[in-house]
């Protein structure tokens, strides 16, 4: 079990990914159709998520920002609806202060945060509110991040970053045993990155704080298989298994019946957990 405060999960936990962006349950516009993203996010609880993360910024290589009051609009009802009628947690994925602010006092009761708490304010308000952050490692931003990134010891720099992330959080007010740690695969790294940061895991998992890995259905299976993001399904579940070996706490996942079952799988032989 993962304990922080007021909120507990499994270890491995699965966090089931609700995008609502319009290109993900549009009706056609710029609105999100709430009755299909609950839905889904019913779907996933049933199918053994422990906490759904609501993302209103696509931070998907190329993408565009999003203004606040449009990321608000896209968040906000999803996270209501969801609290209205369950207890399952939600995280909010963003790097805005107000959309913090605004999803914790929704219901939301994780900040996934993939600039690890870098925009102005927002060190500030995720210490003031009091809940769990994942300090996720991105070099640039997602509409550049992809072009030429380069490191000269992937492994070394991206712990550098998240200690130092870490020691300004302390510093900030923020607890480390309010903290989740991710490597960020695919944000501003080549498939060689990928690679190396996925094999150095247990060095993640020995600074005693959970490590959260995402890699499900991305690019780095692609480069590997030669598949398109439909056909990645048997290549993320081979990482989500791998990634618990490793020890990792959290996998965010598209898939989280089967992510579910790879996990629980993989976490009675490695970590003896029945
Ligand atoms: C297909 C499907 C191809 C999805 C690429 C993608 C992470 C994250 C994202 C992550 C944490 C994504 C919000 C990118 N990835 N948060 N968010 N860790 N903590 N791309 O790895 O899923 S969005």
């Amino acid at each position: 079990m993962l304990k922080f405060g007021s909120l507990t999960l499994p270890t491995p936990a699965v966090m089931g990914i609700l995008n609502v962006t319009p290109d993900s349950f549009s009706d056609g516009g710029r609105f999100i159709g709430r009755e299909a993203a609950l839905r889904r996010v019913r779907e996933m609880i049933t199918e053994g998520a422990a906490i759904i993360d609501v993302g209103g910024e696509s931070t998907r290589p190329g993408a565009r920002a999003v203004s606040v009051d449009e990321e608000l609009a896209r968040v906000i009802p999803v996270i209501e609806a969801v609290r209205s009628e369950s207890d399952n947690p939600v995280s909010i994925d963003t790097s805005k202060p107000e959309v913090m602010r605004e999803a914790v006092a929704a219901g939301a009761s994780l900040i996934n945060d993939v600039r690890a708490l870098r925009e102005p304010g927002a060190l500030e308000a995720a210490a003031a509110l009091g809940v769990p952050v994942c300090l996720m490692h991105m070099r640039g931003e997602p509409r550049t991040m992809q072009q030429h990134p380069h490191y000269d010891d992937v492994v070394g720099e991206v712990l550098a970053f998240l200690e130092a992330r870490v020691a300004a959080c302390e510093a900030a007010g923020i607890p480390r045993s309010r903290l989740i740690l991710d490597p960020g695969f695919g944000f501003g790294k080549t498939l060689e990155h990928n690679l190396a940061l996925f094999r150095a895991l247990p060095r993640f998992v020995a600074t005693g704080l959970p490590v959260l890995v995402g890699v499900s259905r991305k690019s780095m299976i692609g480069q590997v298989l030669g598949v398109p993001v439909t056909e990645r399904l048997a290549g993320s579940l081979a990482l989500a298994t791998l990634a618990v070996g490793f020890g990792a706490a959290i996998v965010r996942s598209h898939d989280v019946r089967e992510t579910v079952h790879a996990v629980r799988m993989a976490a009675v032989v490695s970590n003896g957990e029945e």
